[in-house]
C-alpha cells in the first residue's frame, strides 16, 4: 500500500465551508431543493470544476464529480452520500460521506495521478424525507428504481417544479447533464448515529446490514368543539383518542421486539387553539427492524388497534408513504475493508446500521458496503452531531485504502 497523506486540512475547510452555507443558526437546515441545498450543490459543482474533474448534474439534482480511468473509463468505483439533511440536524450526517469521498480521490489524484478505472464522487439530492414524504429519492432516481413525483410539502409546494427551479440553477457551461451509469462497486463513509463504536472504543465500523424501515402518516379525526361548555363523556376529543393510541403503540413495539424502534417525530393539533377541543390530530410514525416479519406484525397490530380505537364520529386512518426493506450488504467488500483496517492498524467492529442510509438503495443494483466513523455519545439528528478529527481522518484514510485497492 503506497503512502497516501490525507490533507485533513483542507477536509476540515470543506466541512465549514459547506456547513456555513446554512442560513439557520439552529444546526443544518439543508432540505432539498431549498436555498441552502442550491448553495451547497453549487459549491460542490464549482469545486469539481476548479479540481479539473469531470462534472455531471442529472434531473434529480444529484451531483458526480468523476476522476476518468486511463485503462477502463467505463468501469466506475464509486462513493458518496446524501447532501440533504433533516431540520436542525448536524454538520456531517451524509455531507461527511460526500465531502470525505471527495477528499479520498484529492488523496489518491495527488499520490498516484489517474486510476486505471473511472473514481466517482456522488453527492444524491436527497436521502432524509425531512422535506417531501419520500426517501431517497436522489439515490432510488440513480438505481433506476423508482422515480419520484406528485408530492407536496408543508407549504404545498410540489416536488416537481421545487426540482426543476433547483436544478435549472445550477446548470451551467462544462456541467454535463445526463444520468449517469452505475457503478462496479459503490462505498459509503458516514458517521454511525449511535453509541456502538464509542462503546466498542472502536475507531471504524463496517457495516454487514441495514435495518428497513417504514414510515407512515396518521390522521385521528374527532369533533372540534368547547373547551369549557363541553361535558368530558360527551367530546370526541381527536388528542385524547391520539394519546390512548400512541401508548399502545409503544407498548405493542416492546412487546413484539426490544430491537424495534418506534418513533413518532411530527405531530400537528387543529385548530392548535388553548380554549378549543382538538378536532384532529396528524403525526408521523417512523419503525424500523431488520427483520421485516416483525415490520409486518407491527403494521398489522397498528391497524387493528386503530379500527379497534375508531367509533364514530372518530376516526383513526393509517397512511403508508415509505417501506424501505433491510438489507445485507456485500461481503467481500466489508472482508476487503476489515483486511485493510487491518493493515492501516485501525480497530474495527462489524454491526448492523439502525440508521437508513443510500447505500440500501445502491445494494439493490451494485455490490455495495459502509464504512462507519463514531458519533460523539452517539448523537445524531441534532446541532451537538460531531465526531473527533482523528476518527473523521482514519474513516477518510481506510476509503482511499479501498478506492486505491479496487481502481489502481
Ligand atoms: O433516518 C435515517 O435513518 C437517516 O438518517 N436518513
Ligand atoms: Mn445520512
Ligand atoms: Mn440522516
Amino acid at each position: 500500500m503506497p503512502d497516501l497523506p490525507v490533507d485533513m486540512a483542507q477536509l476540515t475547510q470543506h466541512l465549514a465551508k459547506i456547513n456555513a452555507l446554512s442560513p439557520d443558526t439552529s444546526g443544518q437546515n439543508r432540505l432539498v431543493y431549498s436555498p441552502g441545498w442550491v448553495a451547497a450543490q453549487r459549491q460542490l459543482l464549482a469545486w469539481g470544476q476548479e479540481l479539473g474533474l469531470t462534472v455531471t448534474l442529472d434531473d434529480y439534482g444529484t451531483v458526480y464529480l468523476d476522476l476518468v480511468g486511463r485503462v477502463q473509463p467505463e468501469t466506475i468505483i464509486a462513493t458518496g452520500s446524501h447532501m440533504d439533511t433533516v431540520v436542525q440536524g448536524g454538520p456531517l450526517d451524509g455531507l461527511y460521506g460526500v465531502l470525505g469521498g471527495l477528499q479520498a480521490l484529492l488523496t489518491l489524484k495527488q499520490a498516484l495521478g489517474q486510476p486505471k478505472k473511472t473514481l466517482r464522487v456522488i453527492a444524491f439530492s436527497e436521502e432524509e424525507g425531512s422535506r417531501f414524504p419520500t426517501t431517497f429519492s436522489g439515490s432510488k432516481h440513480y438505481a433506476r428504481i423508482e422515480d419520484t413525483t406528485g408530492l407536496k410539502d408543508k407549504d404545498g409546494l410540489d416536488f416537481d417544479s421545487a426540482r426543476t427551479a433547483a436544478v435549472a440553477q445550477l446548470a451551467g457551461p462544462d456541467i454535463q447533464r445526463t444520468l449517469p451509469k452505475l457503478p462496479a462497486t459503490f462505498t459509503e463513509l458516514h458517521i454511525e448515529q449511535g453509541p456502538r463504536l464509542a462503546a466498542a472504543k472502536a475507531q471504524i465500523g463496517l457495516v454487514a446490514a441495514i435495518v428497513g424501515q417504514r414510515r407512515y402518516t396518521v390522521t385521528v379525526t374527532g369533533v372540534a368543539n368547547h373547551a369549557g361548555t363541553t361535558p368530558m363523556a360527551q367530546r370526541q376529543d381527536a388528542f385524547q383518542a391520539t394519546v390512548q393510541f400512541i401508548n399502545r403503540l409503544f407498548l405493542l413495539a416492546q412487546s413484539l421486539s426490544p430491537d424495534l424502534t418506534f418513533t413518532v417525530g411530527e405531530l400537528a393539533l387543529t385548530p392548535n387553539t388553548v380554549n378549543v377541543i382538538p378536532g384532529k390530530v396528524v403525526f408521523t410514525v417512523d419503525c424500523r427492524h431488520t427483520d421485516t416479519t416483525v415490520l409486518d406484525n407491527f403494521e398489522t397490530l397498528m391497524g387493528n388497534t386503530a379500527a379497534l380505537l375508531s367509533h364514530d364520529p372518530l376516526t383513526i386512518s393509517v397512511s403508508r408513504w415509505a417501506k424501505i426493506p433491510p438489507v445485507q450488504l456485500d461481503q467481500q467488500l466489508l472482508a476487503q475493508n476489515a483486511n485493510l483496517a487491518d493493515q492501516l492498524q485501525l480497530s474495527h467492529l462489524t454491526l448492523a446500521s439502525g440508521a437508513g442510509h443510500d447505500s440500501q438503495i445502491m445494494t439493490q443494483v451494485t455490490p455495495t458496503t459502509m464504512i462507519f466513523v463514531p458519533s460523539i455519545k452517539g448523537i445524531s439528528h441534532a446541532p451537538q452531531e460531531a465526531t473527533a478529527t482523528p476518527d473523521l481522518l482514519a474513516g477518510v484514510q481506510l476509503l482511499t485504502a479501498s478506492l486505491y485497492r479496487q481502481a489502481y
